[in-house]
């Protein structure tokens, strides 16, 4: 039985779609802490208060990417093993979606509502939606013709870059160019794992 510590509304969200992509339940096989980012729940697991935290056993992991990899390792789905070429493209990707697209995202949402108004500065709204849009330049000269970042086979960076997507859009008012890449977006979310993950989202 894993926990889960954060609102699904947060990047937690990544750790509910990975967990339903492997075919696990809540409460059967995972509960969530629903605790908001920074408060005192949240620093029970991690001393930033940053979500989301996953307990497992006596132990906690931080960080969405380094979990949604713990579980795709322990449960041999969704990855390659350390030390193959595949799992270095895979690697790869998982820094792009961070640094590319989370990255935009996040910075603009700190000058947007997080950051007090003496720290928000002109003009990084528009840069982050400029990195973002050459991100998407970049995505789609790499995806090429694949299902998937990794080919044919469903990965963790394609948690990564879906639910940077979703945030992009629903958040930011990014774009994402119509054709292969609003294609593979489309892709991504709309396999059982998504739709799953979704619904424990929604019902909050
Ligand atoms: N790299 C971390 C980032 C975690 C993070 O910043 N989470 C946000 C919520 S989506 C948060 O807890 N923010 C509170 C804060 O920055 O103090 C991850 O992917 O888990």
């Amino acid at each position: 039985m894993y926990t889960l510590i954060g609102s699904p509304a947060t990047r937690a969200f990544r750790v509910v779609w990975c967990l339903e992509e492997l075919g696990l339940e809540q409460r059967k096989d995972y509960t969530i802490i629903p605790a908001a980012p920074g408060s005192d729940e949240a620093k029970k697991y991690n001393p930033s208060g940053k979500v989301p935290a996953l307990v497992v056993g006596g132990d906690v992991i931080i960080d969405s990417v380094a979990i949604c990899q713990f579980l795709a390792d322990k449960h041999g789905q969704m990855t390659f093993p350390a030390g193959t070429i595949e799992r270095a493209h895979m690697d790869s990707w998982i820094h792009f979606a961070v640094d590319e697209l989370d990255h935009a995202c996040w910075v603009w949402a700190k000058h947007d509502w997080i950051y007090p108004e003496s720290l928000k500065a002109e003009n990084v709204k528009p840069a982050c939606e400029l990195e973002f849009k050459k991100a998407m330049q970049h995505l789609e000269e790499r995806l090429g013709d694949n299902k998937y970042v990794m080919g044919d086979t469903f990965t963790v960076p394609d948690i990564l870059l879906g639910q940077c997507a979703g945030w992009a859009t629903s958040m930011c008012k990014f774009e994402i160019p119509e054709g292969k890449t609003a294609d593979y977006f489309k892709r991504v979310r709309k396999r059982k794992g998504f739709v799953k993950a979704m619904r424990v989202r929604n019902a909050g």
